[in-house]
């Protein structure tokens, strides 16, 4: 069995969420491929150490580069803050590294279209995690699109909505910050939103956008704070530098008209990543929060017995559910984590590409900074 050795930079929320993809693929499908893990690399050796032992990787490097240069690393895995995306991934292109990067893609859209321009000339495989793209419900509703269920296509309607920061002493984490993190639920949140409405309805051709900020100062973070929790260091106060929503319409290139919400203060909505689709033969809504379930209405359906169905995506029939548990047997946040695991391997191994890529990315990137050109001008953008 070939196996490939992997170095995953970055070891909090999502480095947890990817060392769990990594030992979980291979236990659960059959992979020609398979990853071993390698080194995790970290600021802190301490934590990083606990994390490592933890997770069962076999080393700790508090330097990344000494990471991309070593010639037994096959994969880079940029599990870090968008701030050092650029950095670590050029040097891994340029290495000769695959790559799995944590989304959003990049600080700026230069940054992105060079990122994409090093990883396409390198010939590696590079990915952009948008893991909802790999929920079964998502591919279903991909597959009924593409099954003329739900015909021409009218509107989409997303939402991406949390609200861990609605309480003002919620410290300044990096996530808060542009300088670390470029936007705040709009490159967070909307990104996501935005790739599976590329993935689902098409590419975008023009962009609407405004944004606001609800609290302009917070507590300086402890050394703990992290994404959804917070610790102040009680060294004072700190300004916020990206907005707390964003709002955007869209008009994609096939005629149909869309919106996208994200923001970080829908009290009561914990991760609540959602869209409606609405067509001339029929309509589809997800939401992340009830993930296992599609809403389905069909025109097909005699007049007497029409009506929005939930379909439960947990048959063998529906994307990777065959190498998971049996029919109804629902599967979680962190399942969508290990289908991309899988189907990056596979990638690797067939020399496929993988969507979304980099150069999905610089399209993502395109629309996401369209979105804040008229929110800062307050017009229309033409992409
Ligand atoms: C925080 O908003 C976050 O962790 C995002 O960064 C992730 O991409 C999303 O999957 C869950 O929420």
């Amino acid at each position: 069995m070939k196996s490939l050795n992997v170095g995953i930079i970055g070891y909090q929320f999502m480095g947890k969420a990817h060392s769990n993809a990594w030992l979980q693929a291979p236990k659960f499908f059959d992979m020609n491929v398979k990853p071993v893990l390698k080194v995790a690399c970290g600021r802190r050796a301490e934590p990083l150490q606990a994390f490592a032992d933890n997770w069962g990787w076999e080393e700790i490097e508090t330097d990344w580069k000494k990471v991309v240069a070593r010639d037994d690393i096959d994969i880079i895995d940029i599990a870090v803050p968008q701030h050092l995306h650029y950095e670590i991934a050029l040097a891994a292109a340029k290495a000769g590294k695959h790559i799995f990067l944590e989304k959003p893609m990049a600080m700026t859209l230069e940054q992105a279209r060079k990122m994409a321009a090093a990883a396409n000339e390198s010939g590696v495989t590079h990915y952009l995690n948008h893991n909802y793209r790999r929920c079964p419900a998502v591919r279903l509703a991909r597959k009924l699109i593409d099954d003329g269920k739900i015909g021409d296509i009218y509107h989409w309607r997303g939402a991406y909505l949390q609200d861990w920061i609605t309480d003002p002493d919620f410290p300044l984490t990096w996530h808060l910050q542009a300088d670390k993190a470029g936007s705040g639920p709009h490159g967070d949140l909307n990104s996501h939103s935005v790739d599976l409405a590329r993935y689902l309805v098409g590419d975008i051709a023009k962009v609407t956008a405004m944004t606001t900020r609800f609290i302009d100062e917070r507590p300086l973070p402890d050394a703990n704070a992290a994404t959804f929790k917070g610790g102040s260091s009680g060294a004072g106060m700190g300004k916020v530098t990206v907005e707390d929503a964003s709002f955007m319409t869209v008009m994609f290139e096939n005629g149909a008209l869309g919106s996208f919400e994200a923001s970080r203060f829908a009290t009561g909505r914990k991760n609540y990543n959602f869209f409606e689709i609405y067509g001339s033969k029929g309509s589809l809504i997800f939401n992340l929060e009830r993930m296992n379930e599609l809403q389905y209405f069909s025109k097909d359906d005699p007049d007497y017995a029409q009506g929005f169905r939930t379909i439960l995506a947990t048959e063998p029939v529906h994307d990777y559910i065959a190498n998971w548990w049996p029919p109804g047997h629902v599967i979680g946040y962190e399942h969508e984590f290990v289908h991309a695991v899988v189907d990056f391997m596979d990638a690797i191994d067939s020399g496929k590409s993988i969507s979304p890529d980099f150069n999905d990315g610089v399209k993502e990137m395109e629309i996401l900074d369209a979105a804040l050109e008229s929110a800062a001008s307050g017009r229309t953008v033409t992409l």
